[in-house]
């Protein structure tokens, strides 16, 4: 994990494909400051995926991933799903475990690295889909916030098991119907961000990705109170425009939408967070 690992050995520069040398020399690695304004010309964030055509996973992804205030520093736990056919594609420190188990082995990275390198941060975030982070993995992402594991969980909530083909989910709103869900939802969907909150969060946000901005100013912020507090929650629309029947265009105008009802931006942060963001917009990182 260092910046290091991705220099070219100067003797074998003039053999290596541009791409690779455009990753050294235009990459924001290092600089604290990078962000969304950097994504047209930072080589390291993802051009390609194998997402659906338009998915707005792909537009959070490289939000968030312009975000981090650490790349280098950084460990991305994922858990399978959507989500995780993007992970093949970024140059960056990932790990994929069990479905459901993405806040143990999260909370196990961190501790070791904490361990391993007092003086340095490393940062730990979890990316898994609602189904992952709200139904099967629940257990274990609310018990990691009740051990007030230093790490971020970002959920990806695209209300269903989109790669399964179309169950409904805990997130799924009450009434909605699917291509594996024909009856329609029968409960209400689940407040994760309110229950983060009564878990001990410290910051907990919850939006669309309809704002590049918006997206790196929380994931920043949960990073940063994460590292010097404790747990902490994003909760992101990102519509399965395949199951909600949406052509490839139309991710953006269905969050537009849902910004003004379900998923209206809301924030939530305890005094210790308060100060560590204070701190950090004092410092020009914020
Ligand atoms: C232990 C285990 N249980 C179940 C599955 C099957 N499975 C794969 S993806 C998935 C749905 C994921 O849904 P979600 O977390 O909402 O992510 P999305 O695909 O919607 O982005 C399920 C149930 C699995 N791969 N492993
Ligand atoms: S199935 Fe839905 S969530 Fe999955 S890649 Fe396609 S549009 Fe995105
Ligand atoms: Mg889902």
């Amino acid at each position: 994990m260092s910046v290091k690992i991705f220099k070219i050995n100067e003797d074998l520069k003039e053999f290596m494909p541009q791409e690779i040398v455009d990753l050294e020399e235009k990459a924001t690695w290092g600089n604290p400051k990078r962000g969304v304004m950097d994504l047209p010309y930072a080589k390291e964030l993802i051009e390609e995926h194998s997402l659906c055509a338009g998915c707005p996973e792909s537009a959070a992804f490289r939000y968030i991933l312009a975000s981090l205030p650490s790349p280098e520093d950084t460990v991305i736990v994922n858990s399978t799903g959507c989500t995780s056919l993007v992970f093949p594609h970024i140059a960056l420190h990932t790990v994929h475990p069990l479905f459901g188990n993405q806040n143990a082995v999260a909370s196990g990275i961190k501790r070791v690295l904490e361990w391993r390198f007092p003086d340095k941060p490393k940062d730990v975030v979890v990316i898994a889909g609602d189904g992952a982070t709200i139904d099967i993995g629940l257990d274990c992402t609310l018990q990691s916030f009740f051990r007030q594991e230093k790490i971020t969980t970002i959920c990806f909530d695209n209300e269903v098991y989109a790669n399964t083909g179309g169950q409904d989910s805990g997130a799924t709103p009450r009434g909605m119907e699917f291509k594996m869900a024909p009856g329609g939802k029968q409960w209400d969907k689940v407040p994760m961000w309110q229950l983060a909150i009564d878990s001990g969060c410290h910051y907990v946000a919850r939006l669309t990705v309809s704002s590049p901005k918006k997206v790196e100013q929380v994931v920043k912020k949960a990073i940063y109170v994460a590292r010097e507090v404790g747990p902490t929650y994003i909760h992101l629309y990102t519509p399965c425009i395949l199951e909600i029947g949406l052509n490839s265009d139309q991710g953006l105008w269905e969050m537009r939408q849902r910004d003004k009802e379900r998923f209206k931006f809301f924030e939530y942060m305890t005094d210790e967070a308060k100060e560590v963001i204070k701190k950090k917009k004092e410092e020009g990182l914020l």
